[in-house]
This record gives structure tokens, C-alpha cells and sequence, in this order.
């Protein structure tokens, strides 16, 4: 098949896992297009047949804000007829799966240009709730020929809020590479991130509000006074600051360290000996999912598709948003029993691989692809 993807390129679980899934296809002997306005964070070096075509922008004194919507149809509607491709796959909804509707009317009747959107979380749960964006994403959404969710909370959440009848949205779930996020491979960076031996904390997030990444904190300052640990935070974004403000008001910064973005995470989870997310509100958790596959345990919140990765109690445990004396007293039980730890980091990395790994999901997607080019799934409103 000849694929286009549709991502944004910045930090994100979306865009990690559009050009993981791109990059897995190619390998599976497909074509694989990657439309965007700069090259996915993940993708680098070069990779038979993986091509990547640029969003050009026009600027002009008028636009305040220069119509990027637009940009991206053209590039698509190009790309797709240029390369005579078979699908476009867009990740994220908005403006994606607006501009792949866009470009596919250009294209009709010369061409057909079904279309796959995958919905990852706030494009339904919070961008797209926004009076300024939910009626085009209904309409948009209801007009891709494959509409996927990365887990049964988000399906449910767009079937209540944009009336998509359930049988149109097909889960398949976030995945990882189990063979590169694995604890025995190499390299492994233990002892420099922790070089007293003490226990690895981590969290990796984009620090955007709903990660509440100084809940992160919080929780590490309540470990920190009965276990020898050191806290790692990778990432970048918004509430950056309000955690090291934190950070120095607990006088914790001697045992934290703020790495920012990092294009090899799976280096870093290697040595993670515990992993926090307690977000707000998270429709799968994939940083989870990759600290799950380095087998580590995980102190979560119980939130939208969170439950759905991690089974409370065998991976790790959930609790209500914002109680972070009971994730704190959870840490502090994982990390100070050697065989609970043990335990649960098997449990961790073997539903990793079991429910969650590349070599399963994959192939849901590729199956999925031939049923939408078949005609089989979810038809779309319109021609
Ligand atoms: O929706 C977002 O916040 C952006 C998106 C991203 O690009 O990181 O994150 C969502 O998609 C990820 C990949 O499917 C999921 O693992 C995250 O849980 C989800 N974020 C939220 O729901 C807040």
C-alpha cells in the first residue's frame, strides 16, 4: 500500500505513535508518506521507502494567522496524487481530518482518497469541546471512511459528544516497540542520572496543565523522605517553570533533575525504577505504556483510559486526581520491597508485550487499512 501520514511533528504521543506505526509499516514492505509542516521528532536517519513531504506556508501581511488548514489540504491532495497514494491516516483531528476532507473533494472524481483519522484524546476531549472547533470536528470526523480511538474511554467520550454511532469508531490501542523499550538493552544511563545508587523516579510529559507535573513533584517530595531517590523529568512545555518552583520550595534540588526534551526516551525509561503520571486527564497514557515495557511499575491517576494500561495493582496503582500523599505512600511501598518491585515490573513489561506491543497492534492497523480501501468500515456521510 502507499500511505500518507498526517501528524503533528512536535513532542506528543500522538505524533510518536503516527511515525512509530509509519515506520513499522515501511519495514512491512509499505509506502510510507509523512505530510507535515516539519520532520516528526521521531523520525531520523534514512528508512527505505519512508518519504516525507513539508506543508508549505505562505506568508502575507493580511493573515494574522496564516491558514495552515489550507496549506496542509493542498499538500495532501498533491502528495496523494503525485505519489498515487492508496490512503492518507490522519492523527489527531484537528484541523487534520478537516484538511484530508478537503483534499479529498479536490481529488474526486479523478481520484479516491480514503481517509483514516485516529483520535488520540484532547482533539474530542478538550480541543474540540470548544464551541470554536466542535462543529467542524463532528463534521469532519463523521467524514473519514476509518475513524479509530486509542481506547474504549475515548470512543465512548466522542460517541456522547459528537454523536458518532459506536460502531464507526474502532478501538486499537496505543502500542510500543518492545524490543528497543526493554530494561536489558543497551545503552542504559543508570549511573549517571543516579550516581549514589538511588532509585530512579520518572515522568515524561510535554508539562502541559492537564500533566499537573507539580502533583510529580509532590509525590517525589513525600518518597523522598523515607527512600533514597532521585526524580528524572523529561519533557518540556508550559508549567516547566511552576515545577521548578516547586522543586525549590520542597528544597529538592539536589534531587532532581530537569533533562527537557529527549529524542530517545526508551535510553531513559531503561533505568526507571518508578513512573508517575498523574494527570487530569489522559485518554491512553503511552509515556506510561513505554515505562511499562522497560518494566516499570506505575503510580497513575485513576483517569479516562489510564485504567484501561494499567491494571491497579499488578503494573502499578491508580488514585483520584490530586491525591498525592496516597501515590506518595504507594511509591514509598513499591520501591521499599524488593519483591513487590520485582513483582509488579514483571507484570509491568509482560502486559506490555502481551496486549500492547508493535508486532500485535500493527497489524490491526494494516487489517484495518485493507477493510476501509474494501469498503468495509464506518462509510462516510458523504461520497
Ligand atoms: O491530546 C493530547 O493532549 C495530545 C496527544 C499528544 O499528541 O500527545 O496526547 C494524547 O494522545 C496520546 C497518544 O495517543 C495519548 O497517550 C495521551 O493520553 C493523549 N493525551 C490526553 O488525553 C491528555
Amino acid at each position: 500500500m502507499k500511505i500518507g501520514v498526517t501528524c503533528y511533528p512536535t513532542y506528543g504521543g500522538s505524533g510518536a505513535v503516527a511515525t512509530e506505526l509509519g515506520l513499522m509499516l515501511a519495514d512491512r514492505g509499505h509506502e510510507v508518506h509523512f505530510i507535515s509542516y516539519a520532520v516528526p521528532f521521531r523520525l531520523s536517519g534514512f528508512r527505505e521507502r519512508v518519504f516525507y513531504h513539508e506543508v508549505e506556508m505562505a506568508q502575507y501581511p493580511l493573515f494574522e494567522h496564516a491558514p495552515f488548514t489550507l496549506a496542509l489540504a493542498v499538500a495532501i491532495h498533491e502528495t496523494a496524487a503525485k505519489c498515487e497514494l492508496d490512503l492518507i491516516h490522519v492523527h489527531y483531528a484537528i484541523p487534520h481530518a478537516t484538511s484530508a476532507w478537503i483534499a479529498r473533494e479536490m481529488l474526486y472524481p479523478e481520484r479516491e482518497l480514503p481517509i483514516v483519522t485516529t483520535l488520540h484524546g484532547t482533539d474530542i476531549t478538550l480541543v474540540g469541546l470548544h464551541p470554536s472547533f466542535h462543529k467542524i470536528t463532528g463534521f469532519s470526523i463523521l467524514r473519514s471512511q476509518g475513524l479509530t480511538a486509542v481506547s474504549e474511554y475515548l470512543r465512548d467520550e466522542t460517541v456522547r459528544d459528537f454523536g458518532v454511532p459506536q460502531d464507526r469508531i474502532r478501538v486499537i490501542p496505543n502500542f510500543v516497540n518492545t524490543e528497543r523499550y526493554d530494561r536489558d538493552k543497551e545503552p542504559c544511563h543508570r549511573w549517571t542520572l543516579a550516581p549514589g545508587g538511588e532509585k530512579i523516579v520518572m515522568h515524561v510529559s510535554n508539562f502541559r496543565a492537564v500533566k499537573r507535573v507539580t502533583d510529580v513533584v509532590d509525590v517525589f517530595a513525600r518518597l523522598a523522605r523515607s527512600v533514597r531517590a532521585r526524580l528524572v523529568l523529561v519533557g518540556d512545555g508550559p508549567d516547566r517553570p511552576l515545577a521548578i518552583a516547586r522543586v525549590e520550595e520542597l528544597g529538592l534540588k539536589d534531587k532532581v533533575v530537569f533533562l527537557g526534551r529527549h529524542d530517545s526516551v526508551d535510553e531513559l525509561l531503561r533505568c526507571c525504577d518508578l513512573f508517575l503520571l498523574p494527570s487530569q486527564s489522559e485518554s491512553f497514557g503511552l509515556a506510561a505504556l513505554e515505562a511499562m515495557a522497560c518494566g516499570a511499575p506505575v503510580i497513575a491517576t485513576r483517569t479516562g483510559g489510564l485504567v484501561e494500561v494499567i491494571p491497579e495493582g499488578i503494573a502499578g496503582n491508580l488514585f483520584p486526581v490530586g491525591d498525592v500523599e496516597a501515590m506518595g505512600d504507594a511509591a514509598i511501598a513499591v520501591l521499599s520491597d524488593r519483591n513487590r518491585w520485582r513483582r509488579m515490573s514483571a507484570a509491568a513489561r509482560e502486559i506490555a508485550v502481551g496486549h500492547f506491543s508493535a508486532k500485535r497492534v500493527v497489524p490491526v492497523y494494516e487489517a484495518y487499512y485493507r477493510e476501509v480501501l474494501a469498503g468495509r468500515a464506518a462509510p462516510a456521510l458523504a461520497k
